[in-house]
């Protein structure tokens, strides 16, 4: 009896919780069998959009549903050029829903169709951050209460713009709330000036590399003092501080045994992360940033990270997901997806299914979803005692309410939703 083919391939936007969400449906030839997947890129949702309907859809109208591995090779080089973020997130939006598809026909949640459980949940790791190290540490112990055991932590830098932390707005690291401990850093009259006429796009504000380190030090000091060893600590230093800085910072950090130090350098510096491996113990995730082979292959081949941190939709879905992981055991290299509020519920689904599976798993980062984002996507992977729990449905184990999605248009946003422009002290860009 043949194999149901791809009927339909439509995207869905959604923006239930002011995240904006992207997912595609594929409805085949059999009525009722359809599957859903993650293709969130939330800077560039409607590159997404254009990336499915005008070249993917076409491309896979009347394919057999069966043939994951042959209709994700042959899409990916359909476009002859590839390995980008857009093209990826399409095709991860396509790959997804056809394992979901298979799941559903094999009557079989996606990780028994990979080779069963190695877990019986995901053990988890949660966001914190603050503007001062009291506050991370009541955050902390407030999901310490709740049996978590992994926390992210994050803490402001006083004047300036830091990730992980809404601190100081745009240009206010001025003379007059510097942190002047470290040495009077001088945001030039140009730059106050440019950014007070808003002259360019949204001002992300100012960061400077060596209060973060050092605020971060002291959130660190800080933590084990309060706490001790036995909460696994984790930090993203989110690719900002120049190279040869880093190097330095992770061998201060050494002595804080963190669980992991995330995105230390940004992609293009990946050579910078053999000075870190000869010279310290500090665990290193990466991977977020990353869309290709060229970069994932190298930094596995050497050892020269512990995490794989890719997001899945930006590197093409479950189907390179599972090559990669496998590549990483071989290696004794760990997974550690990517699993921010913009990688979608049917995205954590699809991580949850290789953490469940692979052997060699390290930690899942967790979004603490809104309510409507859960009405949104049923079936959304629990988070419970620290841990990701699977629902065992077949395929991924959840659904989109498309009326409900319809109810939550994406927003209009400012320069287009873009990623906030940070700049140093004398207006030069950083890294975000
Ligand atoms: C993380 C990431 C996110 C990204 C965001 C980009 O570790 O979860 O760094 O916070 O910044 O996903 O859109
Ligand atoms: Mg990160």
């Amino acid at each position: 009896m043949a194999n149901p083919t791809i009927r339909d391939v439509r995207v869905i936007l959604t923006e239930p919780d002011n995240i904006r969400l992207v997912i595609v449906k594929i409805e085949t030839s059999e009525p009722g069998l359809y599957g859903v997947g993650c293709a969130t890129f939330t800077q560039r949702p409607s590159t997404v959009v254009a990336a499915v309907d005008d070249y993917l859809k076409p491309f896979l109208i009347g394919r057999d549903v069966a043939d994951i591995e042959d209709i994700w090779q042959s899409s990916y080089v359909s476009s002859y050029w590839r390995n980008g973020p857009v093209l990826n997130n399409a095709l991860s939006g396509v790959d997804q829903a056809l394992w979901d598809i298979k799941g559903k026909m094999a009557n079989m949640p996606v990780y028994d169709l990979l080779g069963g459980r190695a877990r019986e949940a995901a053990p988890v790791y949660v966001h914190t951050s603050g503007s001062s190290y009291e506050e991370v540490g009541d955050k902390m112990q407030a999901f310490m209460e709740k049996g978590h055991h992994h926390i992210r932590v994050q803490v402001e830098t006083p004047g300036y713009a830091t990730y992980g932390n809404r601190g100081a707005a745009a240009g206010t690291a001025t003379a007059s709330n510097q942190d002047v401990s470290q040495g009077p850093i001088a945001v030039t009259s140009w730059l106050r000036d440019y950014q007070d006429d808003k002259l360019y796009a949204h001002p992300g504000g100012v960061f400077e590399p060596k209060p973060y380190m050092r605020s971060a030090i002291g959130l660190f000091e800080y933590i084990r003092d309060r706490f001790g060893y036995g909460v696994e600590i984790l930090h993203d230093v989110h690719e900002r501080v120049p190279p040869i800085l880093g190097v330095w910072f992770a061998k201060e950090v050494e002595k804080f045994q963190l669980f992991f130090l995330e995105d230390l350098f940004s992609p293009e510096d990946n050579e910078y992360f053999r000075m870190v491996r000869e010279q310290c113990a500090t665990p290193i995730a990466m991977g977020e940033l990353y869309n290709s082979p060229h970069e994932i292959v190298p930094m596995i081949k050497d050892r020269l990270l512990d995490f794989l941190r890719m997001h899945m939709s930006q590197i093409g879905g479950i189907t390179p997901a599972k090559k990669f992981s496998a590549m990483g055991e071989l290696f004794n290299v760990r997974t550690a997806w990517h699993g921010p509020g913009d990688t979608s519920p049917v995205g954590h689904a699809a991580n949850l299914m290789l953490d469940l599976n692979n052997y060699n798993f390290g930690i899942q980062e967790a979004a603490v979803f809104g309510e409507r984002t859960k009405e949104v996507f049923p079936g959304c992977p629990e988070v419970r005692d620290g841990m990701m729990w699977s629902n065992g449905k077949p395929g991924l184990g959840i659904d989109v309410d498309e009326e409900l999605a319809a109810k939550f248009p994406l927003k209009e946003r400012e320069f287009g939703g873009a990623w906030d422009t940070v700049r140093r002290a004398d207006g030069s860009m950083v890294k975000p």
